[in-house]
C-alpha cells in the first residue's frame, strides 16, 4: 500500500480501470452549491484552539525546532521541550477562555477582506471540540470559555453572507482509542472501534447543530488506522451526503482499498473538489484535470496557530497573497488566507492589515476576481489572466519595463480585444493588434500600452473588452516593437 499525503495523480494514461469497490462516489457536480463555490474566488481559515493561548511557546521557551508548528505544540519533544508536556498541555481547557473573542467583528472583517467563504477548525489534532459535543468531555464546556464558538461562527458569517466549512481533524491525540498504526491487539480494535463511532457522532453532530454549513473540511486523515478503515470511511462519506443534500466534502476525508488519497486508484477525484493544495500550487491548468480545488495558505511560511513570535520569519504581504489570489483564478482555484488569532480571539496587526488591503484590492478589481475564470490563452509573463466571456483581464503583477503588455491569441481567434482600459480607475489604455511578432509563427498579437506616468504601487488590471475578430483584425498594423 502506497499513500501520500498531498496530492498524487500518476496514473498512466493507457492503464485499465481497476474494480473498485471503495473508490469515488461523486463525479463532477453542477448543482447550485459547487457553482458558488466555483464563485468564491476568496477565502478564510482560521485555525484557533487550545493551542492559541500558547503561540508558540511556553512560560518562555520556545518550541521552534520541537514541535511542527504552533498549533502542533503539544508534539513537542526534544531537549527543549518542558517535563510532562502532553499532561500540561492537556489541561489547558482549564484556562481556555477567549474573552475577546468576537465572532461578528471576524466576519466583518473578512467582509470587507472579500473572503465569500471561511473555514474553521472546529476540533483540530489536539481533540479539542470548539462546540459542546455530546460525545466528548473535552470542549468549550469543560472550559471556563462555556461558550459555543462554532455556533457562533456559523451564525456571525452565513450573517454576513460569508458561506462556512468546518474543518474537522479525524486524527485526535485525546481520544484513548486513537492510535497512527493499524489496530493489531483485541483492545486495539475495540478502541479503535470505539474512535471511528465517536468520530460518526461528532460528525453528525455537527451537521445537525449547523445546518447553515456548506462543507465540511477534513484533515488529519493520513495514519495507517484511518487509510486501513475505507470500508468505515466509504459508508461514512454516503451517510454524511445522505444527510446533508448539497454537503461539499473535499478530496482529504478518506481513500480507496489500495490506499489511494485525494484521488482514487483509477484517477477519479475522491471528492468534490481536489482539496491537497496546501501552501502549494499547481504549476499549470493541465495538471488539474478539470477538477475544482482550493489553495490554503498561511501568511508565514508555515504557522496555523497563532506565533507570539514572528521574528525571522518572512510574513506574506497584501501584495504577495493578490498574486497568490490571482494566480489561482486563472486556474480557477479559489485562495483561502490562513488566519491565526491569539488566546484572547484576536487577530494579530499583520492580520489586521492583511485584510483591509487585500480587500481594498479586491474590492477594486472584483470583475477580474469572482466571476473570472481560466482562459485558454497563452500565459505572459507579466501577470495572470482570467475572463468571463466578454471581457479578459489580465492582473499585472510584473510591470514590463518595455511599456508594453503583449498577448499572444491563435491565428483563427473569433474575438480579439477591441479596447483596452484600467479596471480600478477606468482609465482607457491604447491597443494595438498585429500579425507581426518575433516568431513567424501563426499568431496575431495584441498590444496594450501601459502609460509611462501610470503610478501603480501594486498589481493592477487591464481589462480587456473582446469583440468581433474580423473587425479588429482589420486594423491591423505594424507591431509598437
Ligand atoms: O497538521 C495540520 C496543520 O496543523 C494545519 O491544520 C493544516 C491546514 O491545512 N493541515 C494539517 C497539515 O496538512
Amino acid at each position: 500500500m502506497t499513500t501520500s499525503l498531498w496530492t498524487e495523480r500518476a496514473l498512466p494514461s493507457d492503464r485499465q480501470p481497476i474494480p473498485l469497490r471503495f473508490g469515488t462516489q461523486v463525479s463532477r457536480r453542477d448543482d447550485e452549491a459547487m457553482q458558488r463555490f466555483r464563485r468564491y474566488g476568496l477565502g478564510q481559515f482560521i485555525h484557533f484552539g487550545l493551542y492559541s493561548i500558547l503561540g508558540g511557546e511556553y512560560q518562555g521557551v520556545s518550541a521552534a525546532g520541537g514541535s511542527a508548528a504552533p498549533e502542533w505544540i503539544r508534539a513537542w519533544s526534544g531537549p527543549t521541550a518542558p517535563e510532562g508536556w502532553q499532561g500540561t498541555y492537556d489541561r489547558l481547557n482549564e484556562s481556555f477562555d477567549p474573552a475577546r473573542l468576537d465572532a461578528r467583528a471576524w466576519a466583518r472583517q473578512a467582509k470587507r477582506m472579500g473572503a465569500r467563504y471561511v473555514i474553521f477548525t472546529t476540533k483540530h489534532h489536539d481533540g479539542f471540540a470548539l462546540w459542546p459535543s455530546a460525545h466528548s468531555d473535552y470542549t468549550v464546556r469543560e472550559s471556563p470559555c462555556g461558550r459555543d464558538l462554532v455556533g457562533e461562527v456559523v451564525d456571525a458569517y452565513t450573517a454576513e453572507g460569508i458561506d462556512v466549512f468546518l474543518y474537522f481533524s479525524v486524527l485526535d491525540w485525546h481520544h484513548p482509542g486513537y492510535l497512527r498504526t493499524v489496530p493489531a491487539t483485541d483492545a486495539e480494535r475495540a478502541g479503535w472501534q470505539d474512535f471511528l463511532q465517536y468520530t460518526r457522532a461528532q460528525l453528525l453532530e455537527l451537521l445537525d447543530r449547523y445546518p447553515a454549513a456548506r462543507g465540511l473540511w477534513f484533515d488529519g486523515t493520513w495514519d495507517a488506522s484511518w487509510i486501513a478503515s475505507h470500508e468505515f470511511t466509504h459508508a461514512l462519506e454516503a451517510e454524511l451526503r445522505a444527510r446533508r443534500p448539497g454537503l461539499i466534502i473535499g478530496s482529504r476525508f478518506r481513500n480507496d482499498e489500495h490506499g489511494a488519497r485525494h484521488f482514487d486508484s483509477n484517477g477519479a477525484l475522491l471528492g468534490d473538489y481536489e482539496q491537497g493544495w496546501e501552501r502549494k500550487l499547481p504549476a499549470n491548468f493541465e495538471m488539474l484535470g478539470g477538477n475544482d480545488w482550493d489553495c490554503v495558505m498561511t501568511i508565514g511560511p508555515n504557522a496555523w496557530g497563532w506565533l507570539r513570535d514572528t521574528r525571522g520569519q518572512y510574513q506574506k504581504t497584501a501584495d504577495d497573497l493578490v498574486d497568490l489570489l490571482m494566480r489561482c483564478r486563472s486556474m480557477n482555484g479559489n485562495l483561502v488566507v490562513n488566519f491565526g488569532p491569539d488566546g484572547l480571539g484576536r487577530m494579530t496587526a499583520h492580520e489586521d492589515e492583511i485584510a483591509e488591503q487585500l480587500g481594498a484590492w479586491v474590492a477594486a478589481n472584483a470583475d477580474a476576481v469572482y466571476d473570472a475564470h481560466h482562459v485558454d490563452l497563452d500565459r505572459t509573463g507579466a501577470g495572470w489572466l482570467t475572463g468571463d466571456g466578454d471581457r479578459l483581464f489580465v492582473t499585472v503583477v510584473n510591470r514590463p519595463v518595455t511599456g508594453i503588455l503583449r498577448l499572444r491569441f491563435p491565428a483563427g481567434a473569433e474575438r480579439m480585444p477591441i479596447s483596452a482600459r484600467l479596471l480600478d480607475s477606468g482609465r482607457d489604455l491604447p491597443v494595438r493588434l498585429t500579425d507581426i511578432g518575433f516568431d513567424l509563427d501563426d499568431a496575431l498579437y495584441c498590444d496594450v500600452s501601459i502609460p509611462a506616468d501610470l503610478e501603480a504601487e501594486h498589481a493592477f488590471v487591464i481589462e480587456l473588452a473582446l469583440g468581433e475578430a474580423s473587425a479588429s483584425v482589420g486594423d491591423r498594423i505594424d507591431a509598437w516593437m
